[in-house]
Parts: C-alpha cells; sequence; structure tokens
C-alpha cells in the first residue's frame, strides 16, 4: 500500500447541546478529517484535538500544522506493508498524538477496506457484536436541568451515566445525582481540576460509591493519583496521563487507577491503543473508550476500537444524535433500547460518508500529494 494523496479538511459543527467540563464549556467543534488515498480508494480519519490546548496540549489549529509539515511528508509515497507502520514514522515527534493518531486511525481505515474487511475485524477486534454505551453529561446551568437530562439519557437506554464535576460543582451535585438516582451505575470526571491538598475533599464521594472517580488530578501525573489511590474506596480512572503503555504499566506497578479510559486519539491511534489496551489486560485493569465529542467518523472508529476484549466497561461512545443535527455519515450512529450500538460489517469502519455535507461544513482544505 502506498499513500498518493492525504487531504486535510476543515469542518465547523455546531454541538445540539453546549458541552462544559472543568476546562470549559464548547458550542461548536472545529475538526480536522484526513482522507488518505491509494489506487482510488480512500480512507478517513478524524483528529480528537480540542479548539483550545485545554484538555491536553493539542488543539485544531496545532494538528492541521503537525500534519500538514511532519506527518504527512513521511508517510506520502512510501510503500507499507500494513497500517502498524504508519504510528512509527511519525514516533520522533514528541507527542502531538491527536493529530498523528488522525492520520494512522486513516490508514487503518483504508487498509481494511483495500482488504474488503470491517475495521474491527482488521484491528484484531470482534469480541462483542454489541458494544456497551453510557453517556458524558457536562456540567450544567443547574443541578435540575443535570437531574432532567440524567432522566432522558437513562429512558434512551443508556448503562450508565458520567458526570463532570469541578471544585463548586461536586460533591453536593453528586449527593443530589444519588438520592434521585439510588442504583444507577454513576461515575464523576474532574479532567484534572484538583491536586492532593483536595483529597480530604474527594473522600466525601467515597459516600457516593460511584463506578470510579476519572482524572482528578494534574493532566501529566501518575504519581499523586497513586497516593490519592490509597485514600480512596472508590476507583480511580485514569484519561489524560496514559498516553503510551508504558504509562499504564507505571499506572499498574504504582497502584494509581483501578480502571482506565481508553482514547484512540489521545494515544495516537490504533497501534497504541492496542498496545494500551493489551498492557491493561496483563495488568487486570479494565478499559472503555472515551469520548472527544467525535463527528460520525472518530464515533465509528471508536466503535470498532471497543470490540477489542479487554473494553468490558460501558464507554462514552454514544448516539450521533446527542452532539448532532445531522451527522457526516449514513445512517446515524443510533443505541438500542439496551443501551448498546451494534457493529457493522461493512468494510473499513462501517458506515456511508455524506460527502456533500462535508464539503457543505468545511472552512479549510489542502491536499498533499
Ligand atoms: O475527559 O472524557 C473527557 C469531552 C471532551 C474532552 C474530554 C472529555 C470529554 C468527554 C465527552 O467526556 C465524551 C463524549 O461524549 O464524546
Ligand atoms: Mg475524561
Amino acid at each position: 500500500m502506498r499513500l498518493d494523496r492525504i487531504t486535510l479538511r476543515q469542518i465547523r459543527m455546531p454541538l445540539v447541546h453546549f458541552f462544559e467540563t472543568s476546562f470549559g464549556r464548547t458550542t461548536e467543534r472545529d475538526i480536522i478529517l484526513v482522507e488518505v488515498e491509494s489506487g482510488g480508494v480512500s480512507g478517513w480519519g478524524e483528529v480528537t484535538a480540542g479548539e483550545h490546548p485545554f484538555y491536553n496540549e493539542e488543539w485544531t489549529a496545532s494538528a492541521w500544522l503537525i500534519l500538514r509539515d511532519y506527518v504527512a511528508p513521511d508517510v506520502l509515497g512510501r510503500e507499507l506493508a500494513g497500517p502498524e507502520e504508519v504510528a512509527p514514522l511519525s514516533g520522533h515527534i514528541r507527542e502531538h498524538r491527536m493529530a498523528r493518531g488522525g492520520l494512522e486511525a486513516a490508514v487503518w481505515d483504508l487498509a481494511a477496506r483495500l482488504e474488503g474487511v470491517p475495521l474491527w475485524k482488521k484491528i484484531g477486534g470482534g469480541a462483542r457484536r454489541e458494544i456497551p454505551c453510557g453517556v458524558s453529561i457536562g456540567i450544567q446551568n443547574s443541578v435540575e436541568e443535570l437531574l432532567d437530562t440524567i432522566a432522558r439519557e437513562l429512558a434512551t437506554g443508556y448503562q450508565r451515566i458520567k458526570i463532570k464535576i469541578k471544585p463548586g460543582w461536586d460533591v453536593d451535585v453528586v449527593r443530589q445525582v444519588r438520592e434521585r438516582f439510588p442504583s444507577i451505575k454513576l461515575m464523576a470526571d474532574a479532567n484534572s481540576a484538583y491536586t492532593l491538598a483536595d483529597a480530604e475533599h474527594l473522600r466525601r464521594l467515597d459516600d457516593f460509591y460511584l463506578m470510579m472517580i476519572e482524572q482528578p488530578l494534574s493532566h501529566d501525573d501518575i504519581i499523586d493519583h497513586a497516593v490519592l489511590q490509597a485514600q480512596l474506596a472508590t476507583p480511580l480512572c485514569l484519561d489524560e496521563c496514559i498516553r503510551t503503555a508504558n504509562h499504564v504499566a507505571q499506572a499498574a506497578r504504582l497502584r494509581a487507577c483501578g480502571i482506565i479510559n481508553l482514547k484512540l486519539g489521545r494515544v495516537g491511534g490504533f497501534r497504541e491503543a492496542r498496545r494500551v489496551h493489551d498492557a491493561a489486560q496483563a495488568a487486570q485493569i479494565p478499559v472503555w473508550c472515551g469520548g472527544m465529542l467525535e463527528s460520525g467518523i472518530g464515533r465509528a472508529h471508536n466503535i470498532a476500537l471497543s470490540t477489542l476484549p479487554n473494553f468490558v466497561l460501558p464507554g462514552d461512545v454514544s448516539a450521533s444524535s446527542r452532539y448532532w443535527q445531522r451527522d457526516l455519515i449514513h445512517p446515524a450512529v443510533e443505541v438500542t433500547p439496551q443501551g448498546t450500538i451494534a457493529i457493522r460489517d461493512q468494510p473499513g469502519f462501517g458506515y456511508e460518508l455524506d460527502l456533500e455535507y462535508i464539503r457543505h461544513l468545511t472552512v479549510r482544505e489542502e491536499s498533499l500529494s
């Protein structure tokens, strides 16, 4: 396989509802789509970076430059024995994994399409025909709105609820959610809003038998999470600070967490995602698939990833309609009344692309060959 063209497109899509975390509120996404071509066949990937460098160091504009000036030139025109050869070609770049992973995932999709097999099969997945789904609910304008939103998502069938927390929107909010919904699978994600000085405060969350608390401490920390975990009954789940399989091994050695949120972009694509998955499995740490408010393309990749065997907990991969009035793919991703997404058997990531709609949303485009 040889890539003869790489096309970067930046699309702008308004969210149907704002999404607020401890680091800010998002109302509209600016997403980079990566199309890779070989012999007239295209594969597609999505860069999961945010609009600002607040979740991690990447953002849409930085990802564009990393892809255009560093990643694409090293991959174009090269004979590739398979998609696993793509990630090492950009391995000399420090971090910027979401940019690198967007192109890498596109090549996996292309390879699956060239072989006529579904992406889930190409990556070695297929452990399940339906993936269990939860939802991630952002900080709302009021607790009443949050409770109403949770009730609506539960009625749709979602298997677990994640709420976002930050100082000032944490223990009291979780208490009210627990009082209203005593037996649901519930968890909280802090996106690095606390420090070890808050350990006493965070310990109060132990009263609410949460499934896990996600990334309470610094985005780049594993050691303090281990110190905090020793003081909590609730399992910690690491998100931001797990970028490599080696980080998984370090977290396991230190007992820094009980669970890992695995995001395709955060670790730099399928090759490292599989290594992270395998390292967690070897350490008996269950994983689940995180989300980054993806369009249908990134969502379809996440669905394929979620069929690897150690994805045993409901993820943040949910229906297209929770994010978009209209998605880029046909059909849109839908969730069953049991709160699952069914796997599709079409080649590649398994959905049709709405190229006309993508063109309509495109605000920037550049082809490299
Ligand atoms: O920490 O998991 C996170 C969205 C943007 C940035 C970080 C996170 C999230 C989510 C949303 O929780 C998951 C989704 O619904 O896509
Ligand atoms: Mg998170």
